[in-house]
């Protein structure tokens, strides 16, 4: 057993995971003291692989006119952070590889302070140096890392080195084929985060369990104990609380209050001040619930039908990775403006910003991990990964009130292995986060005439099965949707994850024309007429808001490698489909749901 143990850590260590493993949490970066390193940073481009052997990593500069320094980054071409290198430079569009980031600031160290570098995402693995001392890598492409550099960093003129690369993997989350665009770089902030010597690394705060007049939750502290009591604040509801640090630095408490729900219709927040002796940290938070009852989804205690709309991390009228509070506000609104209670952010963790927007403006989220298609299912490090980017994204996430599902894949093949797979992700899931409910986007169904069950094994693991069905699309015709009869082997609720149509926006045609907007919108009425047979059903998410880059859709004057199964262009214009679906959308939040049925 302890050889085993033993193994595992060292795969681990070879995979590059040890420093994710031991590094602490800092939740809430946005709630602290902080300084920015977004900016301009210099890049290597390095297809070759040369910059560890040459030591990219120590900035080094010719000291003699003899010395032979056969790179230079501070005359190197620069790269906007956040930001992917591939929309940033047109000989960058299909890049994949490595690309090395410097930049220098100055710090001014300040005593009984601790200091860190947080990414808040490279794509997909990332090695940090500073002042040429390294301090740890990180795997995964979409959830954030940090290392503690108070004993690195100096005081006066200090290099930051990242060397980013984002070639695929056959052992990687996602492995080697995607319909998404592989946007390298450090795609989301750097900054340097301070924190006192003790410090609030994590919390959880949150209704309890079959309560909804007691808040509960929990504070980590990390450090140096000075003081050992924590006080949680709701100044709104008058609510105050002290709570005492146990010797593991976990401080728990619960709260006599009964608080307005947050919903959709009303998606209220309230300010949260924790502080524990020289620290604080604010945040927003609602409170709700959320469980089935057979096959529905109860939200606060009644059900609830998902009027969702699935979308990428693709920028608005722009292209390239989203990053910015705009990018998010566009794409969000677009979804309200369609009559969306409910988002998918598919298929990765998008920027933290997006979900906080979500709380705000009221839709529920489905956040997903990028578990997608096949991957190496026998894999140790493979799962190993799985669960870290699982463990990363809960914990930046876990006081959102809109997240309301843990997707643990999408259209995985059924097999042995991968069950086996899904099911520990699964039970990690539910061992972080006890409070939401975990579903998957399944594909793979039987078939009889005008019978089609899904009889995935794992759906038993499920609170919410997820379906994607491409009818009309990919096999029979969009008025095949109508005559099909869905049965489900598991009694739980399900929602129509993805299905959708590519179409070209301006492109007109009978509708029976591949791309035209007339097909797409077809195809929508269609499935539509049939969702309202559809027995379990709780909610949908068709595919997708916006057109978005892929580099399997290649075909000329009409994908450019865009897939266009938006609803939306990727410059903004509302397709007919659109209107479908907001028409749709508006009746059923006006007879309120369920009628669906
Ligand atoms: C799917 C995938 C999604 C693709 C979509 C498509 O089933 O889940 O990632 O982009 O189909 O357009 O084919």
């Amino acid at each position: 057993m302890r050889l085993v143990a033993r193994q595992m850590l060292l795969l681990l260590c070879a995979a590059g995971f040890a420093a994710t493993l031991s590094s602490a949490q800092i939740a809430n970066v946005e709630g602290r003291t902080s300084i920015s390193l977004d900016g301009s940073w210099n890049s290597i481009v390095d297809p070759y692989e040369t910059g560890i052997q040459s030591r990219y990593f120590l900035n080094a500069k010719p000291k003699t006119k003899s010395d032979l320094v056969e790179y230079d980054f501070a005359r190197s071409p620069k790269l906007r952070v956040p930001g992917d290198w591939n929309t940033q430079r047109e000989s960058l569009l299909f890049y994949e590889g490595p690309v090395w980031y410097q930049r220098d600031f100055s710090y001014q160290k300040r005593p009984h302070t601790r200091t860190f570098v947080h990414f808040g995402a490279a794509n997909y693995q990332a090695r940090v140096w500073l002042n040429g001392n390294r301090l740890g890598e990180h795997t995964g492409g979409f959830t954030p890392f940090y290392f503690e550099i108070t004993d690195q960093i100096a005081d006066g003129e200090n290099s930051l080195v990242v060397e980013v690369d984002n070639t695929r993997r056959a052992d990687g989350v996602p492995a080697l084929h995607t319909d998404w665009w592989n946007y390298g770089g450090l795609t989301r902030s750097v900054r340097l985060v301070e924190a006192p010597e003790e410090f609030i690394a994590d919390y959880s705060v949150q209704l309890a369990k079959n309560h909804t007049d007691q808040i509960e939750g929990w504070v980590q502290i990390k450090g140096t104990p000075r003081e050992n009591t924590v006080t949680v604040e709701i100044p709104e509801a008058r609510q105050k609380q002290t709570a005492q640090v146990d010797s593991t630095g976990r401080a728990s408490f619960r709260m006599q209050f009964k608080p307005e729900l947050w919903s959709p219709d009303k998606p209220k927040l309230y300010r949260v001040v924790l502080s524990v002796g020289d620290d604080n940290v604010t945040d927003h938070i609602g409170f709700r619930t959320i469980e089935t009852r057979g096959t529905q989804i109860l939200l606060n205690g009644k059900p609830v039908f998902l009027r969702g709309i699935c979308l990428h991390e693709e920028a608005p009228f722009r292209s390239g990775r989203a990053f910015s509070e705009e990018d998010d506000r566009t794409l969000l609104s677009w979804a309200k403006e369609l009559g969306a209670n409910f988002v998918r952010l598919a298929h990765y963790p998008h920027n933290e910003e997006m979900v906080r927007l979500a709380d705000q403006m009221g839709l529920l989220v489905w956040e997903e991990v990028p578990v997608y298609w096949d991957l190496q299912w026998q894999n140790p490090s493979t799962l190993e990964n799985a669960k870290s980017q699982l463990r990363e994204v809960i914990a930046r996430d876990r006081n959102r009130p809109a997240i309301v599902l843990w997707s643990m894949s999408n259209e995985t093949p059924i097999d042995e292995g991968r069950t086996e797979f899904l099911k520990q992700l699964i039970a990690y899931a539910r061992q972080l986060d006890s409070t939401r409910l975990i579903t998957s986007a399944l594909n793979h169904t039987d078939r009889s005439g005008e019978n089609r069950t899904l009889n995935d094994p794992i759906g038993e693991y499920l609170d919410v099965l997820g379906l994607n069905e491409y009818i009309g699309w990919y096999e029979g015709t969009p008025e095949d949707a109508e005559r099909t009869r869905w049965n489900f082997a598991h009694n739980k609720p399900v929602i129509i994850s993805e299905f959708g149509a590519g179409a070209v926006f301006g492109l007109h045609g009978d509708t029976e024309t591949r791309f035209t907007e007339e097909y797409q919108a077809n195809l929508f009425q269609h499935q539509i007429a049939m969702l309202q047979h559809m027995p379990a059903l709780a909610g949908m998410s068709p595919w997708v808001l916006m057109d978005f880059r892929s580099p399997r859709r290649p075909l000329p004057g009409i994908q450019e490698y865009y897939n266009r199964k938006g609803l939306i262009s990727d410059r903004g214009q509302r397709k007919q489909a659109f209107y479908v679906l907001q028409k749709f959308y508006r009746e059923n939040a006006a007879s309120g749901l369920k009628d669906v049925h």
